[in-house]
């Protein structure tokens, strides 16, 4: 290819702070850049005409972890456990993601990203997993953050396995939330030993590139070769959009 792939990734606001600050953990710039692709970062604030003008020369979307979605956008009142929520951000994401889908845009969806997906797709979340119950398993790890806390199987047969190159993974594990009614066209393919929803993908995709997962593969790129692979992967589908 003639160019590097520009991979659209969205960042994290800070919420009722001063300044507003707009945010993202290197790791995506980092795991973007290893597998081939331009990181070409989307806060929040932007406005609609410089989104426009991105968005025509973006050739994918990761969607990235933060705060939580508004439990408003999936029908329900908020649980007290719910933070960090971001009116600007759940905007600038739902509808980037609607976008995406409707174009056969490659998508790439990690953690917030995962249940963004599922929301923008009429699906709606656990709100809390620790106010939930019979939840024995720790899913807002202590452990730094290449450190894998637990264990996911992802289907066989699925595209996701295809992607990490095996069925069997031990990941990161940084969220309090998870999906729970799926999205539209959206099918489980990884869960924890719980049964929390760890990875998507589209029941029907065909060629198309969209991706979720509930782990942060950004974090492990250095030591796991499953999380090179599926961000290498991403990248190689944004590259042929061409
Ligand atoms: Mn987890």
């Amino acid at each position: 290819m003639s160019r590097l792939p520009l991979v659209g990734v969205t960042t994290s606001v800070t919420v009722d702070r001063y300044p507003e600050r707009a945010y993202l953990n290197s790791a995506y710039v980092r795991a973007v850049e290893l597998a081939g692709g331009a990181p070409v970062l989307l806060p929040p604030p932007l406005g609609a005409d410089a989104r426009d003008a991105l968005w025509a020369r973006l050739d994918g979307l990761v969607l990235t972890g933060g705060g939580d979605v508004d439990p408003r956008h999936f029908g329900e009142p908020r649980h007290p456990a719910v933070a960090e929520v971001s009116e600007a951000r759940d905007a600038l994401e739902l509808e980037l993601t609607r976008r995406a889908l409707a174009q056969g845009f490659p998508l790439l969806a990690i953690c917030r990203g995962i249940q963004v997906l599922n929301v923008a797709l009429g699906g709606s979340l656990h709100q809390d997993i620790p106010s939930e119950p019979g939840s024995p398993l720790a899913h807002s790890q202590t452990e730094r953050r290449h450190q894998p806390t637990h264990h996911v199987k992802v289907r066989e047969g699925s595209r996701l396995a295809a992607i990490l190159g095996t069925h069997e993974v031990d990941v990161n594990s940084f969220h309090h939330q998870a999906l729970a009614r799926l999205g539209r066209g959206l099918a489980a393919v990884a869960w924890a030993p719980d049964g929390i929803v760890e990875g998507v993908e589209e029941t029907a995709g065909g060629d198309r590139f969209v991706v979720g997962v509930q782990w942060h593969p950004e974090d492990l790129v250095e030591h796991d070769p499953a999380a090179r692979r599926l961000f290498a992967a991403f990248v190689t589908a944004a590259g042929a959009r061409g």
